[in-house]
């Protein structure tokens, strides 16, 4: 009798700890972003490629060197409900019958690696029609503008971005050449429960494309929610030309497939990063780790976030769960 009340203690023991090990929350990493308050300087981290905080209008000017017009759809908006961080953000209209707006994408230095973080939120009542988010292309110069529906060789193009699907989950969409069709395949999130999409919140995106070696299939791609992984796909073959690099990124809120937006929607964009490593996280003033470019005056205006604006963003329920404080992020409401 006494042995098998042991083991029966023994055993309810083991079940509490992997009953608490199963339930125990996600980690959130934190990167480089964390080295910069409210992103503010971010742009001078070495390995930060491109940065905007949507502040004036001309914000792909500033920090893409992007002169052309961009995509119908795309608006700049100083709305202080909506704006996250700093003085203005990226409002993108989608249009009831249409795939607008049209994706649009400035090159970026030739990279093995290359990391997109972006904050999106949506409005009121969105549709969860299937849509695009952004990424990044590989393109060798030849490629005709991403060629949608051709397979690639190996030698003329990669990419992956982030889609939503219909049930408002977040995906991986990606060309390479060893994928099922003449289109991109889709991954879903495979680590840890799901991230289903609410409205009306800021969420942190930020996806990773990891090259393969020529020769061997240990491409990578990873994607982040609110600085928790959420995805991570393994020995992926990009290309087999050493010579086919990261040089785009792309920007993206596109309708489609084949279908078309089924009724006039909107959301928006803030604080977007580019990088060779892990970005992460905004840091908040008071909580930003050591970091010696803090307190500067960035050149770009596009990169001038006010402290307010994050107060504000922290403290009511349209804001981010996102930014660190002491480390530890402030959950979303819901
Ligand atoms: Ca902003």
């Amino acid at each position: 009798m006494r042995g098998f009340r042991l083991v029966f203690v023994i055993a309810l023991i083991v079940a509490m700890l992997l009953s608490s090990a199963a339930t125990a929350p996600a980690e959130v990493e934190y990167g480089l972003a964390a080295q910069y308050a409210n992103d503010e300087g971010i742009q001078a981290h070495p390995a930060v490629i491109a940065a905007t905080g949507f502040e004036t209008p001309q914000w792909a000017a500033h920090s893409f060197n992007y002169s052309r017009p961009l995509p119908q759809g795309y608006q700049h908006t100083t709305n202080q409900s909506i704006v996250m961080s700093g003085t203005g953000c990226l409002e993108i209209q989608q249009t009831a019958g249409t795939h607008h707006p049209y994706e649009f994408a400035p090159s970026i230095p030739a990279s093995e690696i290359v990391f997109v973080r972006w904050y999106r939120r949506y409005e009121d009542g969105y549709d969860w029609t299937q849509h695009k988010m952004p990424g990044v292309y590989a393109k060798e110069s030849s490629a005709q503008n991403g060629s949608a529906g051709v397979r690639p060789t190996g030698c003329d193009k990669y990419s992956c971005k982030l889609f939503v699907d219909w049930d408002a989950k977040p995906a991986f969409y990606s060309y390479h050449p060893d994928q099922e069709g003449i289109y991109g395949d889709h991954f879903a999130q495979n680590v840890g429960m799901p991230i289903v999409l609410e409205t009306e919140r800021w969420y942190c995106f930020e996806m990773m494309l990891k090259s393969n070696t020529p020769g061997l299939h240990d491409g990578e791609l990873k994607m982040w929610i609110d600085g928790i992984l959420t995805g991570h796909i393994e020995g992926l073959r990009f290309r087999t030309c050493d010579t086919l690099k990261i040089n785009e990124f792309t920007h993206s809120a596109y309708v489609g497939g084949n279908w078309v937006s089924d009724r006039d929607q909107k959301l928006w964009d803030d604080n977007l990063v580019i990088a060779t490593e892990y970005i992460g996280p905004m840091a908040n003033a008071e909580d930003s780790v050591d970091n010696p470019n803090n307190g500067e005056n960035p050149s770009d205006p596009d990169l001038t976030p006010s402290t307010n604006a994050l107060s504000q963003a922290g403290s009511n329920s349209s804001g981010s769960g996102c930014f660190i404080g002491s480390l530890t992020p402030m959950m979303p409401k819901s």
